[in-house]
């Protein structure tokens, strides 16, 4: 009887120490934050707010599921091991030197993990690299250290974002803007919700990296060379990220803001910045910015409420 529940008691605890730790990270993955920058404490990944996005994130939660129940297993495994087959209760070991079960067993339960992680991760590189058609598109240029933004379908105008000081940022809250220190930027990309974005990268010197997170997006920016992301945010808001492929001195002071916006008020600024109406296209973006930065404080009271 003990030995039979010896025997069986790795295999319980793993079980059971598997459901507790899924109950646990339950809550912190679909924890609700509000979008486009990281907070203190978090511990999941940023809001997703694309279909790419989604997708990382379900393929992240499942390949976390699989190395927990492996690491769980292994350690359970080992302790009953050292425990069952130790020389005090083991004196005479077996000398079993070949079992084909097992040994076919473990080459097989390991393969079919790897397909089962094989077929998800495919399937997101494929979409990752299959474009659907654009309905914007923007070349993104790095710079030693900021980010160049054309519209060559809008006018080819550019924005350039320089990222904010301290003051600057200090300033822009006190006025009732949420401005993130080292994320916040002079001037933001705008893109429409809900539309197709290709984002063609390139650099005028080193090699850079165009990443915005709850957009899944993370592409090197090459000189004399274009690569390419793509995506479609679901909601609006301003959505950050930063350089990511160490580039020198000010490689940590190069972020990246995406403001989503409806599509009208993307064709006020897109025709305001055409019509090299600067003034006008501030107008419509510190209004922009101000009704979101409410709608921001909403979706973060309530996260509070839910946590
Ligand atoms: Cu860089």
């Amino acid at each position: 009887m003990l030995k039979k529940m010896l025997k069986q008691a790795p295999f319980a605890m793993a079980t059971g120490l598997l459901a507790l730790m899924c109950a646990a990270a339950g809550p912190a993955l679909a924890q609700s934050s509000p979008p486009g920058h990281a907070l203190p404490g978090q511990t999941g990944m940023m809001p997703a707010v694309t279909p790419i996005a989604h997708e990382i994130h379900s393929f992240y939660d499942l390949t976390n599921i699989i190395i927990i129940a492996i690491a769980v297993f292994v350690l359970l495994l080992m302790i009953y091991v050292c425990y069952r087959f130790s020389a005090s209760r083991n004196p005479v070991p077996s000398t079993t030197t070949h079992h084909t079960l097992l040994e076919v067993a473990w080459t097989v339960i390991p393969v079919l993990i790897l397909v089962v992680i094989a077929i998800p991760s495919f399937k997101l590189l494929m979409n990752q690299y299959s474009y659907p058609k654009p309905d914007l598109t923007i070349k993104a240029i790095g710079n030693a250290w900021f980010w160049e933004h054309q519209y060559p379908d809008q006018g080819n105008f550019t924005v350039t974002s320089n990222m904010l000081s301290d003051e600057e940022v200090a300033e822009l809250n006190q006025k009732g803007v949420p401005a993130i220190r080292l994320l916040a930027v002079d001037n933001e990309v705008i893109v429409p919700v809900n539309k197709v974005v290709h984002v063609l990268v390139t650099s005028n010197d080193v090699i850079h990296n165009w990443t915005v997170q709850s957009f899944g997006s993370k592409i090197d920016a090459v000189p004399g060379r274009v690569t390419s992301t793509w995506f479609q945010a679901e909601k609006e808001g301003v959505f950050y990220g930063q350089c990511s492929e160490l580039c020198g001195m000010n490689h940590a002071f190069m972020p990246i803001a995406v403001r989503v916006v409806s599509e009208q008020v993307f064709n006020d600024w897109s025709g305001a910045m055409k019509a090299k109406d600067k003034k006008k296209a501030k107008e419509i973006l510190d209004k922009v910015a101000l009704d979101q930065a409410g709608v921001q404080a909403v979706a973060s009271a309530k996260a509070g409420e839910t946590r």
